[in-house]
């Protein structure tokens, strides 16, 4: 069964499955409240080729992290989301690892602030490609999770993006590019969408132009 999530992202953002079957019973959320699907249709619904796992520190850092679904909705690739914490819930993290890697992960997305190890400690459990996105989350305006996120010691690399929503958005174009490397069909989205991001620059300058800016 094939089941194609086309629900707004509020309500379905933990977990979207862009077509491909469906097999193995996964609970959608594990810790309830933000990412639970409310219907029970919903509460059943079940995704094991999720190519992106998406992990962040708290939900407070729900609202920042949600371009990178948005995006990763966009192009129509798998996703789940779910929240965890290095310090607070290590032993969650480290099962969450586990079973996203027996679920078909291929790469994670980290997102947390304040001293922001969760994208470190899932690459010391990991040898998929992970994305951290630092947060700001605190008095010292996100480079604490910078720093934290982007110095790993040799040998566990953490793809840094930049802060807080930008580096959100990125995130999910970042792991778009590296699955396209085995994914035809992907490589050309990135590419129409590229073209797409052209045009609008384009279209920006005409608009530009013929408001006469400048001309004060
Ligand atoms: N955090 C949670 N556990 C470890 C860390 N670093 C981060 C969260 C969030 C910030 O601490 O990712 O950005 C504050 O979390 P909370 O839950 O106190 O709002």
């Amino acid at each position: 069964m094939l089941f194609r999530i086309q629900a707004p992202l509020t309500a379905t953002w933990h977990q979207v499955n862009a077509g491909r079957p469906v097999n193995k019973t996964r609970s959608p959320c594990r810790e309830g409240g933000l990412f639970t699907k409310k219907s029970g249709r919903a509460a059943k619904r079940t995704v094991d080729m999720a190519r992106v796992t998406i992990l962040m520190g708290s939900v407070s850092d729900e609202e920042t992290v949600r371009p990178c679904a948005q995006v990763l909705k966009k192009l129509g690739i798998d996703f789940e989301a779910e929240v965890s914490s290095a310090h607070r819930s290590p032993e969650r993290t480290e099962k969450l690892v586990r079973e996203a890697e027996g679920a078909g992960c291929r790469v994670f997305i980290c997102a947390a602030g304040m001293a922001a190890h969760l994208a470190g400690a899932v690459a010391a459990r990991s040898i998929r490609p992970v994305i951290g996105i630092p947060l700001t989350a605190s008095a010292l305006g996100g480079m604490d999770a910078l720093l934290s996120t982007l110095m790993m010691p040799s040998g566990f690399p953490v793809a840094t993006m930049s802060l807080d929503k930008a580096g959100a958005g990125n995130a999910a174009w970042f792991a778009a590019q590296i699955l396209a490397l085995e994914d035809e069909e992907l490589a050309e989205r990135l590419r129409s969408e590229r073209e797409a991001m052209a045009g609008a620059v384009e279209e920006a300058g005409r608009k530009l132009h013929a408001a006469d800016w400048g001309n004060v």
